[in-house]
């Protein structure tokens, strides 16, 4: 990594975001002590191998999330990164973690789910990826191949490659600003990107309610609830002539 010169401000954003960022939605982290890994085996509910051994169990546990999804609506945190899409004069893209639909329902359109989306199935028969908003089981059949006992929740498990990593991967070698919200930093590759984008001399940011795994990492962090923090990073930008 050749010396970096700070840009002044940032023409070209990358953001990163985690469960932390929907928290203060009412949707439960992973990794908190109340998290969902407390209440099950990621091992048993969240691998390939987990869906083959039981898939009824793996269907109720992403019923149950889906289901919730009618309940919760986006937070200030979610709103502030639309306003950023649509007032930033730059290049942004917005990759999320979340498999919630939150970040799409405040506005936001240059987004990609890397781990999925919840209200979305596939077919594992003929790979069709659809909208699936209502519960889905054994009996659930394809709306294109017709084929029963196909159908898996559209989300990325353990040791599954997480979506658009090619667009990603050119997004992060391109950005000079690199914002991570509410994510602990424990699950690879998205707990890399932060390498990737100081090797583009981005300037790096943690906004989280605590330090992250990869905290001494970044440039620069600001410790706090997303609602608080993320919403004032935003105006800082924004006013930044
Ligand atoms: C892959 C979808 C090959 C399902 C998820 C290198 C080293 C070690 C291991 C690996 C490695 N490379 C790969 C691995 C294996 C594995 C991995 O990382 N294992 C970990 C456990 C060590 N990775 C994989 O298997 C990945 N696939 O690697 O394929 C490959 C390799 C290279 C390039 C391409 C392909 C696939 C992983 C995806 C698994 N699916 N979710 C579902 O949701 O059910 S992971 C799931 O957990 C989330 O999606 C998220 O990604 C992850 C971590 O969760 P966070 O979002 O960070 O949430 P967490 O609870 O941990 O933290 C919340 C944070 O918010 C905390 O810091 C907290 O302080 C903060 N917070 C709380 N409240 C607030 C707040 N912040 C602000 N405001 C608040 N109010």
């Amino acid at each position: 990594m050749g010396y970096c010169v700070p840009a002044r401000k940032p023409k070209r954003i990358v953001i990163l975001t985690g469960a932390g960022i929907s928290a203060e939605s009412g949707v439960d982290t992973f990794r908190d002590k109340d998290g969902i890994w407390s209440k099950v085996d990621f091992r048993e509910v969240a691998t390939p191998e987990g869906f083959a051994r039981n898939p009824a169990k793996v269907q109720d546990f992403y019923n149950m999330r889906r289901r919730g999804l009618a309940g919760i609506q986006p937070n200030a945190a979610h709103f502030a990164l639309a306003r950023l899409e649509r007032e930033f004069d730059g290049s942004l893209l917005l990759v999320t973690q979340n498999i919630d639909n939150l970040h799409e329902r405040a506005g936001s359109a240059k987004l990609i789910h890397m781990h999925g989306e919840l209200a979305r199935g596939l077919c594992t028969a003929c790979e069709l990826r659809c909208d699936w908003p209502g519960d889905m089981s054994a009996a659930s059949q394809c709306p294109k191949c017709g084929s029963v006992g196909h159908l898996r929740p559209d989300v990325v498990w353990f040791g599954e490659m997480p979506y658009q990593m090619d667009r990603i991967d050119a997004a992060l070698r391109d950005c000079d600003l690199f914002m991570s919200i509410g994510t602990s930093g424990n699950v690879y590759p998205a707990a890399g990107f932060v390498e990737d984008a100081r090797l583009a001399c981005a300037h790096t940011v943690e906004l989280n309610l605590e330090p992250s795994e990869g905290r001494n990492r970044f440039a620069e962090a600001i410790h706090g609830p997303a609602t608080r923090v993320v919403p004032g990073f935003v105006e800082r930008l924004l006013s930044t002539g």
